[in-house]
């Protein structure tokens, strides 16, 4: 009875409820500090690697010395408008730049097509002169990309370079090989090469590397100055003038004539690029349209609307048959001579 009498005294349960509260507020108390000795920590966590982050991301300034170096150009051509560094020879340090990717671990893939005669023409010389001169000290992927897999010669690559060849299909028209390369490029870019490497070059074949091709060059998106055209002002640019075009550009309007035989990025990046220009290739094919410079158009029509963040001068695509100017001191990439021909229209 007293038993009873005891647990069903309403005093008694009130005293039960209020122990049950207090279990519970201390109950939510210790979640409470649960959580926020969690978020504390993570939120230290992020502090940290945001501030370890900023330490080593490099400025401009720490490596970019802008000089002018094209005495002869009234133009400045070391630094953009929207300031983006245009590389010469003597305008960046390249021991900061050495140390900083040292520490990173990066790989850089570069693609290359090789179809019909070009592969037994070019490939060969282009493989060995990029093992010696290429992004030597860094992880490098070369793709080649061909319609003939056993004609493709047999190179020694160092402990950093890797090669890895691809079987792709002949077009019929000369004019479709360049351009079908930017849908070519975005697909593997797409199913693979996005996950293997950090930063990307797509280059012509017919080409040379003739002294280090450096880290220098790395950003997230890189433009060629055509070594015709440097010097010029944009209304002489040979870009697309059909106003029907995807590629068309206004007269007078325009910062550079950039040449497709060598642009690169950030996968991301290139992907945006090959994408863009894939399709303003496919409209104009819809339409009957083909621009005056092909593939060339449509990246210069892509490179006025997204700015590249670098910019290579022409040592970093030269072709010896301008001679040797004063102001061109380290050729780092050459044309093949064979290569040469005034007019596409002559093949
Ligand atoms: C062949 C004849 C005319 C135009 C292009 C080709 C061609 C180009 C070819 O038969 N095989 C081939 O692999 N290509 C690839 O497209 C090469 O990587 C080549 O470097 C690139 C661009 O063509 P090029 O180098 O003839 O273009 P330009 O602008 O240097 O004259
Ligand atoms: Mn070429």
């Amino acid at each position: 009875m007293a038993r009873q009498f005891l647990l069903s005294h309403p005093m008694n349960s009130m005293r039960h409820t209020k122990v049950i509260l207090f279990l519970l507020i201390l109950l939510s108390l210790w979640a409470l500090h649960r959580k926020y000795h969690f978020s504390t920590r993570h939120l230290q966590k992020m502090s940290q690697c945001w501030f370890q982050a900023r330490q080593t991301e490099l400025k401009l300034s720490d490596w970019f010395h802008p000089t002018q170096i094209v005495e002869l150009v009234k133009k400045n051509l070391t630094i953009t408008e929207w300031s983006a560094p245009i590389m010469w020879h003597d305008t960046y340090d390249e021991s900061v730049l050495k140390k900083y990717y040292a520490d990173h671990n990066i790989t850089v893939g570069l693609i290359v097509f090789a179809v019909g005669r070009y592969l037994e023409r070019y490939l060969g010389r282009f493989l060995i002169s990029a093992e010696k001169f290429f992004m030597s000290g860094q992880k490098v992927i070369i793709y080649v990309m061909t319609d003939n897999f056993s004609a493709v010669p047999w190179v020694y690559l160092g402990r950093h370079h890797t090669f890895k060849i691809f079987q792709i299909g002949r077009e019929k028209r000369w004019q479709d090989v360049s351009m079908m390369r930017m849908k070519t490029i975005r697909d593997h870019i797409v199913d693979h090469i996005q996950y293997e490497v950090d930063f990307l070059f797509c280059m012509d074949v017919d080409q040379v590397f003739r002294s280090s091709y450096g880290v220098e060059t790395l950003g997230e998106s890189v433009a060629q100055l055509h070594n015709f055209w440097f010097w010029a002002v944009p209304h002489m640019f040979p870009y697309e003038r059909n106003n029907l075009s995807e590629a068309y550009m206004p007269k007078g309007k325009g910062d550079f004539y950039y040449h497709a035989a060598v642009f690169g990025g950030t996968p991301i990046q290139v992907l945006n690029i090959v994408r863009e220009c894939t399709k303003g290739i496919m409209n104009d094919k819809k339409n009957n349209i083909e621009a005056v410079w092909h593939d060339e158009s449509h990246l210069n029509k892509y490179f006025f609307l997204h700015k590249p963040t670098k910019i290579l001068s022409p040592e970093y695509c030269w072709d010896y048959l301008h001679g040797m100017p004063p102001y061109i001191k380290n050729v780092r990439l050459s044309w093949n001579f064979k290569s040469y021909r005034p007019l596409r229209e002559s093949n």
